[in-house]
């Protein structure tokens, strides 16, 4: 059987096939409760390629009741015991990484070969690391009166409610579980409604390791299943990714019942180039930064490219002889460097956009603004560069969330400073300089939570994640946000000397 485009596509349709209807509680991959249901697309082809249940109050409670009953001995469990489980989660995982990234592909028009598989990678590299710090869980002493011994406990919190978009769903689903089942919670995970079904399987493996009801799933509408997971009384935290409007639903329903919220939302995120930076890596960072191997589908994306006039036009002939390289396809042909856009909601809103900026006096469309030659069908866009628009114009401040940047020209470092925190966004922001002073003025001034220097990469395990204004709320990743967010301090005063 040779591994080619259409072997492929058979194999991920059968599969898709088979995850269709089910959903994970209680230790099992089962059909839902709920009679309703939800198509799922492959935006790439425009076919339907499966369903996914649409999960009400009888199955959010399934779910929670079955994480609310694993709670107590899994919270209980010898720290270091449980982290090897979820190393062994992990491995597990590993073991079906590329099929687990072919489904991905297939349903979230990500290229196989520069997305999915790589973040496959990295669901697993943070599921080990967390895996790895069960036992790192450390509270404090202080210092008390003779006899008397004052300390800190990091205890579990119980039911962890985590909500995920479409755009990275691999790694967003052990960011989010990762961190929370290594600190002793017990977790119902909601997928997007645009890409549940590699979640699914991932789900389902996890059951062949985890003890039952430790981590459940459910798919559904977010306004229903998302809503009931976040208002559940037994939920006792809850992180989301995804649009800052919904990040503020999730803030006021937990605001009803007094729990935490980590909350990781949009960007528009400045990308500037100083006259005095090496041109090829500043390229290369605006290349990286635009994010193309998810369509530009990605919350730290370097949407707002703002160049020194010095290095204006060699910069953009750079960046646009880059992006006209690229090779835009089906996800899971091998030699595809980007697939397509999510959805048709999603498409139709960068087309929206463009539009706007066609209809924008002194704008200018640099490359891209269509459909690239020969794909007709699929909702696939080619990368867009567009000038001229003014700063206050909805092209220049929204996060769009597609293959599109705006560029600007500007010659004074304060001012440029100042312009790119004129946004209501405070996620990433980067900088390309040989000037040290510069750089660090930029890294005290910037209002973001991602800042780099030079380079244009992505999240590590074990950095802290997350942006300030409506990007978010708390922080992602690493130890100190493991224990910050998915633990409470328990106070402990204790009499030590005898009666
Ligand atoms: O996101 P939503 P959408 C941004 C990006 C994009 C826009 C819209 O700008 O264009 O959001 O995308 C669940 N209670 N980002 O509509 O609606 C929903 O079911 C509980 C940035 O896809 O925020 C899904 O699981 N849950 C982003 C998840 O929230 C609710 C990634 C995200 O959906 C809910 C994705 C509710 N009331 C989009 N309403 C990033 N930060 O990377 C929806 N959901």
């Amino acid at each position: 059987n040779p591994d080619t485009l259409d072997a492929r596509i058979a194999a991920q349709a059968a599969e898709a096939r088979r995850l269709s209807g089910q959903i994970v509680v209680g230790g099992r991959m089962q059909p839902a409760l709920a009679t309703g249901s939800f198509e799922v697309e492959n935006p790439a082809t425009e076919e339907i390629i499966g369903e996914a249940p649409r999960c009400g109050e009888a199955d959010v409670e399934a779910a929670v009741a079955a994480a609310s009953e694993a709670f107590p001995k899994w919270s209980r469990t010898k720290a270091r015991e449980r982290g090897a489980t979820l190393i062994a989660a992990a491995n597990h995982l590993e073991r079906h990484l590329e099929d687990i990234a072919r489904l991905s592909s297939f349903e979230t028009g990500n290229a196989l070969a520069t997305q999915s598989r790589g973040e496959a990678r990295t669901m697993v590299d943070i599921l080990r690391y967390f895996g790895g710090l069960a036992g790192e869980i450390l509270g404090d002493t202080y210092p008390g009166d003779p006899g008397r011994m004052l300390y800190t406990r990091r205890d579990a919190m119980g039911v962890v409610g985590a909500i995920i978009p479409w755009n990275a769903p691999l790694m967003q689903t052990t960011s989010k579980i990762g961190p929370a089942l290594a600190a002793g919670n017990t977790v119902v995970l909601k997928p997007a409604e645009q890409a549940p079904l590699a979640v699914v399987r991932i789900f389902e493996l996890l059951q062949e390791v985890l003890p039952p009801g430790v981590a459940n799933l459910v798919t559904g509408f977010g306004d229903e299943a998302g809503r009931l997971i976040c208002e559940h009384p037994a939920v006792r935290k809850i992180t989301f990714t995804g649009s800052s409007a919904v990040g503020v639903r999730i803030m006021h329903y937990a605001a009803e019942k007094i729990v935490p919220v980590t909350a990781e939302l949009g960007g528009k995120n400045p990308i500037i180039i100083m006259e005095d930076s090496d041109i090829d890596r500043a390229v290369g960072g605006i290349l990286q930064g635009l994010r193309l191997q998810r369509q530009g589908q990605s919350c730290s994306a370097g949407t707002r490219i703002l160049l020194h006039e010095a290095v204006y036009d060699r910069v953009i002939e750079k960046v646009i002889d880059g992006v006209s390289g690229f090779n835009i396809g089906n996800p899971l042909d091998e030699a595809v460097q980007i697939g397509s856009i999510i959805s048709r909601k999603q498409f139709e809103r960068v087309l929206r956009y463009v539009d706007m900026a066609r209809e924008t006096p002194g704008a200018r469309i640099l490359c891209g603004g269509d459909r690239p030659a020969g794909l007709e069908k699929g909702y696939f866009y080619t990368t867009t560069l567009i000038e001229g628009v003014p700063e206050t114009s909805p092209v220049a401040c929204d996060e769009i969330f597609g293959p599109v940047a705006t560029v600007s020209k500007w010659t004074d470092f304060d001012a440029v400073l100042k312009q790119a925190n004129d946004t209501r966004y405070g996620l990433a922001a980067t900088l390309f300089t040989e000037n040290l002073p510069a750089a660090f003025r930029f890294i005290e001034e910037i209002e973001a939570g991602f800042v780099q220097v030079n380079q244009f990469a992505v999240a590590e395990a074990n950095i802290e994640y997350g942006g300030t204004k409506l990007s978010g709320l708390g922080r992602e990743l690493s130890l100190a946000s493991m224990i910050q967010h998915f633990t409470w301090p328990k106070t402990v005063f204790m009499n030590t000397s005898a009666a």
